[in-house]
């Protein structure tokens, strides 16, 4: 059947008003920035090893969950005290999506309790009691935990369960490694960990100017088929 004008005009309106809520549809569902430190989670914090000492056993572990890569290199990382450090690695420290990356007191495997360290770090320590781990990147957007007493354990790390890094999320863990203490660096822990899968689109899929000419079209459509 041949279609009419009219038809034909009906018929390119609705495919335009379908293009326009598909785009606000997706724009709406996905956060449009460069992935930002405040975008990763510390998952799982090892402040009290006994296998070894503090100076050596110490670390804790970064978790990316959106779809892009990131750069931890230039983060500082320091506490409400006075540690500090500014990662400087030779090479991009990278945490690809999906990954954990973790930073640790000493990377010798044979010295720190036996895990695989992915960057380590000077002038940090986590207290047993309370403490911060803060890291901030050159434009002020931070990633934080603030603990307190109750959140560590002898030999055991506290895993995240949960996407609100609140001292209350965390687990002590239940699987061992190396020499003996309690945790999983570098991989996923004991416990469902329930995170925001929103994904991050650096490059915006359709800028606004294309949302207004997609609008635009539309409009002028419904006014020839109203004619
Ligand atoms: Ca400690
Ligand atoms: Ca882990």
């Amino acid at each position: 059947m041949k279609m009419t004008h009219r038809q034909a005009y009906k018929r390119l309106h609705k495919t335009m008003s379908l293009v326009v809520i598909s785009t606000i549809a997706i724009l709406a569902s996905s956060k449009s920035h460069a992935v930002l430190i405040s975008d990763l989670y510390i998952t799982e914090v090892m402040a009290n090893p006994t296998a070894v000492t503090d100076s050596n056993g110490e670390w804790f572990e970064l978790f990316n969950p959106t779809n892009e890569s990131f750069d931890l290199n230039g983060i500082i990382l320091s506490d409400n005290g006075s540690n500090i450090h500014i990662i400087n690695n030779p090479d991009p420290l990278l945490i690809n999506s999906g990954e954990y990356l973790v930073l640790g007191k000493n990377d010798n495997e044979l010295e720190n309790g036996g895990y695989q360290t992915d960057y380590m770090y000077s002038g940090f320590t986590l207290g047993n009691s309370d403490d911060e781990i803060i890291l901030t990147d050159s434009e002020g957007n931070q990633l934080s935990l603030l603990y307190d007493n109750g959140f560590v354990s002898a030999g055991k790390s506290s895993e995240l369960l949960s996407a609100e890094m609140l001292t209350n999320n965390y687990n002590v863990s239940t699987i061992d490694y190396g020499f003996g203490d309690f945790g999983s660096p570098g991989s996923a822990g004991a416990y469902l960990f329930d995170y925001d899968t929103t994904p991050i689109t650096t490059s915006v899929p359709a800028p606004p100017s294309l949302w207004l000419a997609c609008i635009g079209l539309s409009l002028l459509l419904g006014i020839k088929n109203k004619r």
